[in-house]
């Protein structure tokens, strides 16, 4: 139809993608096979990619993960990402990426980012598109970990290195204790956004903002939970990255098409929402994919999906010449 081919078409900005969750199975299985890593049993590869909670997601997303090993693993990885990427007509990309889960492994953070800046340039080069990288903090690791990862990502010092996250499970996880380290990084220059809300409480949220400094929210949902929150989040303008596939496994809202799901509800309560594809070949998905999700059961109408692309660029951290240019 010609609404499909609207989604198919339309440019697109990527702001919550995790790195290795895009491996696709196929690369999981040949790159397990190169370098001696067992991976959970399966029967066939696609049946490795089964959970019905985060808990369940992120033992998977990390033995996918201690796949990857050398600095070519990982440009591999990042140049497939960003070709899928590409292929749901994505122009821009800010991912996310793991460094703590492959430190136990012996991989630096250089070889990491040796890899995949060399991804992203490969891919720049092939697709034109344009991307840039942010490290997830893992906050099952606490806070002093996380000040470790921060102090290599400023040794780096690289251009393409624009801002953390803070990821991996909530409960029993709450935001606060990583307060001083987002302080550190945002007075080092860089940008920060924090996934809560998706299955922590409407709080955590909120404590993101406040003990963070967090101006955008990965997932977000349980804001929905609380109401003075949501009018809040309005008047602030704070960017949730909501990502449809993933909400229909990880978060209480199974079912996309019910009238109460949380990112239909954030969408008509007008907070600023944008579509993302999380950990696309994981939740067996593309980011056209979940514009389509967003736009069949979700309910989103052109009008919104052209809002949530605007409400995208402004919210991305491109500078702001580009942001210009670009709408
Ligand atoms: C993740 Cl909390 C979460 N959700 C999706 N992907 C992830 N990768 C690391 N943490
Ligand atoms: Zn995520």
């Amino acid at each position: 139809t010609s609404m499909s081919e609207f989604l198919a078409r339309v440019p697109k900005i990527e702001l919550h993608l995790h790195l290795e969750g895009s491996i696709r199975p196929e690369t999981a299985l040949a790159l397990s096979v190169k370098n001696g890593v067992k991976l959970p049993p399966f029967q066939e590869v696609k049946d490795l990619y089964r959970y019905e909670t985060l808990e369940e997601f992120l033992a998977i997303y990390t033995a996918v993960s201690d796949s990857v090993v050398s600095a070519d693993d990982y440009r591999r990885i990042t140049y497939e990402m960003l070709q899928s990427c590409a292929g749901s007509n994505a122009r821009y990309v800010e991912f996310f990426f793991s460094p703590q889960v492959h430190f136990p492994n012996g991989i630096s953070f250089d070889t990491q980012m040796d890899g995949i800046t060399a991804g992203m340039a490969d891919a720049e080069r092939d697709f034109g598109i344009v991307s840039r990288a942010a490290p997830g903090v893992n906050r099952e690791l606490g806070p002093a970990a996380g000040e470790e990862l921060l102090d290599m990502i400023l040794v780096r010092g690289d251009q393409k290195l624009i801002g953390i996250g803070l990821d991996f499970n909530e409960a029993p996880f709450p935001p606060e204790p990583y307060g001083p380290l987002f302080a550190r990084a945002r007075e080092a220059g860089l940008n920060v956004t924090a996934h809560a809300g998706e299955t922590g409480p409407a709080d955590f949220v909120r404590s993101s903002i406040d003990s963070l400094g967090v101006r955008r929210i990965d997932h977000g949902y349980h804001v929905v939970d609380d109401e003075d929150l949501m009018k809040r989040c309005r008047d602030e303008g704070i960017l949730f990255t909501v990502c449809p596939s993933t909400s229909a496994v990880t978060s209480p809202w199974h079912d996309l098409s019910a009238p109460d799901h949380a990112i239909r509800r954030m969408k008509d309560f007008d907070l600023k929402v944008m579509i993302n594809s999380d950990d696309p070949p994981m939740f067996f998905t593309d980011l056209g994919g979940e514009y389509e999700k967003a736009a069949g059961p979700l309910g989103f109408s052109p009008a919104d999906i052209r809002t949530s692309i605007l409400t995208a660029i402004e919210g991305s951290w491109l500078d702001e010449e580009t942001k210009k240019d670009w709408t």
